[in-house]
């Protein structure tokens, strides 16, 4: 897996950057949709591709280990072939939707056990059986099996969570590193830096990281909470220490604005389900702010969507007709805001890279989160 810096903003740590894999090239910075069954909710494979142009989307292991199952999967030659996405998968570990979507869980240093959220069986994760079930889903990208600490976290949880995490980081290596790729693809392992809202521990975390040498790395335990400024403080501290020629990861981030300021500090990749699953709750982000398409203020407003961004369905239908669905609950109604959302997304993305080429990203970006942040 390359990774190549084309041009480096100079008033800020942006970068713009190109990340190639064996299912296809990777333009950075970009917002990976999330598709955590092995489907972007409400959102075909080729609208991903058209519309959307999405160049890499997430799974979870979590999710595909408990349905439709490893055997389904490697049956069908990995996650690539059964959901027909022939351009670069990332799937995310466990390691956090265990801890958010799990009823019981009990973390020992072996792992994890846990119950099902589908039918209450019991599991149990371990550094080593992720890496495996990794390899047979079969992503370009897979990350490393980690503790996401909640907010706020004392002290002393937060460095013994950030150690074991550091020691099972030890263990997907020697997996990873013991086994090879199943369908012929290479996958890289992105180890992920932990250490909760404290600076030194932050500090000790993204230093281990970087030790590690991979292809690349993620940061995580973020936006789980703590304010948006805590945030921005801890991704700085990391990304001073994550080494400049690989990407740089950030996990479960966020709105647009937050989107561009981790641009800002240097963050090469990120996701979210925010404009999935917002979108299913009637919210729009667009290029001149956010929106309630259930608000009454749009029920005669027959302009399109989003007429900026481009791409089918922000320019094609209106503002009053999705209100319409979405007040009818009809399914197109979350097709449509889906579609558009992520449309919006990957828009600003590939603008930011623009602007990062061009020498202009730090200005544009000011103008550009208080613009997006709006509420219309
Ligand atoms: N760890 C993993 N996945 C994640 C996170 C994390 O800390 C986050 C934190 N926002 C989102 N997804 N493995």
């Amino acid at each position: 897996m390359k990774f190549e810096i084309n041009a480096k903003d100079p008033k800020s740590r942006a970068r713009a950057g190109e990340l190639n894999t064996d299912h296809g090239t990777i333009q950075t910075p970009i917002f990976m949709p999330v598709g955590t069954a092995g489907t972007v909710k409400a959102v075909h494979t080729r609208e991903l591709k058209e519309d959307i142009k999405a160049q890499i989307i997430l799974g979870n292991t979590y999710h595909l280990y408990l349905r439709p199952g490893l055997e389904i999967l490697q049956q069908a030659g990995g996650l690539h072939k059964f959901n027909g996405w022939d351009k670069p998968i990332l799937t995310d570990s466990g390691g956090y939707q265990v801890f958010s979507l799990s009823g019981t869980r009990k973390i020992k240093e072996e792992g994890v056990t846990f119950k099902s959220h589908i039918d209450g069986s019991k599991h149990l994760f371990t550094p080593e059986n992720v890496m495996d079930t990794q390899r047979k889903i079969g992503a370009d990208i897979i990350m490393a099996f980690d503790e996401c600490t909640p907010y706020p976290c004392d002290f002393k949880y937060a460095r013994e969570s950030m150690e074991m995490t550091h020691r099972w980081l030890q263990r997907c290596i020697d997996r990873v590193d013991s086994t090879d790729p199943l369908y012929g693809y290479n996958q890289e392992l992105f180890p992920i830096v932990q250490g909760s809202t404290y600076k030194d521990l932050r500090m000790q975390s993204a230093e281990v990281i970087a030790s590690k040498n991979r292809a690349g790395n993620a940061i995580g335990g973020l936006s789980v909470g703590e304010p948006a400024e805590k945030m921005y403080e801890m991704t700085e501290i990391v990304t001073n220490i994550l080494p400049e020629e690989k990407p740089r990861y950030l996990m479960g981030v966020g709105t647009p604005a937050n989107i561009l300021e981790s641009i800002a500090l240097g963050v090469d990749m990120l996701d979210c389900v925010m404009p999935t699953r917002n979108a299913r709750n009637g919210m729009l982000f667009t290029s001149e702010g956010i929106i309630n398409i259930k608000n009454e203020k749009w029920k005669d407003d027959f302009s399109p969507i989003d007429p900026a961004i481009g791409g089918y369905v922000s320019t094609f239908y209106s503002k009053a007709y999705l209100r319409h669905l979405v007040r009818s609950q009809e399914i197109l109604a979350a097709q449509i805001a889906s579609i558009h959302n992520l449309t919006f997304y990957l828009w600003l993305v590939k603008e930011a890279r623009e602007k990062i080429i061009s020498g202009e990203f730090a200005s544009w970006k000011n103008i550009m989160v208080e613009k997006v942040s709006r509420r219309l």
